[in-house]
């Protein structure tokens, strides 16, 4: 546990080795990834970190940064800022409003993304320019996340189901999922017409609820995209 002033944290043998900084009285920024620990603060400023793989913030709001290996982030109370940086890491928000940055690239995907409570928000990266991305693979991970952010700078077509919205959202038929994406970003329902469908229909630049429905109208789950 990471105190006041500089501490050389070592963790030693094994793979599962936590710096935890609960007591803290005020939020951190802490990272694993040791080039950026000129930007460590408070409890965790001037501290070193060898052979230890996850961190645990304060009830404070926190930034913690993994490194390229699989950590455990867990932000605890607060309104917290987790990237795990590479790696099968499992983040997790907590309490408070919280963002958890991931990458969208197979070798990166997170074990967990787990929101908690609070209005949380998923940041994907990684997308590619013109590509497409099936949000499965990562909804399938993914609790308790409110707003997914895909604001890069790259025009990029998301698709999903009813049921990966269910996934990410966690609320059954009642999830919504806010979207802010950029201008040249596109969404579409990956499954077949007759199966779901959007209402309204997507246009791309127009922002609004969507509704996901099955076969009979219902309703599955809402997105409302947000061009930001
Ligand atoms: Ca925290
Ligand atoms: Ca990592
Ligand atoms: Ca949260």
């Amino acid at each position: 546990m990471g105190g006041a002033g500089g501490d050389q944290l070592n963790g030693g043998a094994g793979t599962n080795d936590t710096a935890s900084y609960a007591n803290a009285g005020s939020g951190v920024v802490a990272s694993l990834t040791s080039s950026f620990s000129a930007f460590q603060t408070n409890d965790a400023q001037g501290d070193s970190f060898s052979n230890i793989e996850n961190l645990t913030g304060s009830e404070h709001s926190d930034t913690l940064f993994g490194n390229t290996s699989d950590n455990v982030l867990d932000g605890g109370a607060g309104d917290d800022v987790l990237d795990g940086l590479g790696g099968n890491d499992s983040l997790s928000g907590g309490q408070g409003d919280d963002h958890i940055y991931a990458s969208t690239t197979i070798d990166n995907l997170p074990d967990l993304i787990a929101g908690g409570t609070g209005i949380d928000t998923l940041v994907l990266q990684d997308l590619v320019s013109g590509g497409s991305y099936d949000l499965n693979a990562i909804a399938t991970v993914t609790d308790h996340i409110e707003t997914l952010d895909i604001r890069d700078g790259v025009g990029s077509e998301i698709v999903f189901s009813g049921a990966d919205i269910q996934a990410m959202v966690d609320n059954a038929t009642a999830s919504h999922l806010d979207i802010l994406a950029d201008t040249g970003d596109t969404m579409r329902l990956l499954t077949d017409p007759a199966t779901e469908q959007l209402s309204p229909a997507f246009m791309s630049g127009t922002d609004a609820v969507y509704t996901v429905t099955d076969s009979g109208g219902a309703t599955l789950a809402q997105v409302h995209w947000q061009t930001v």
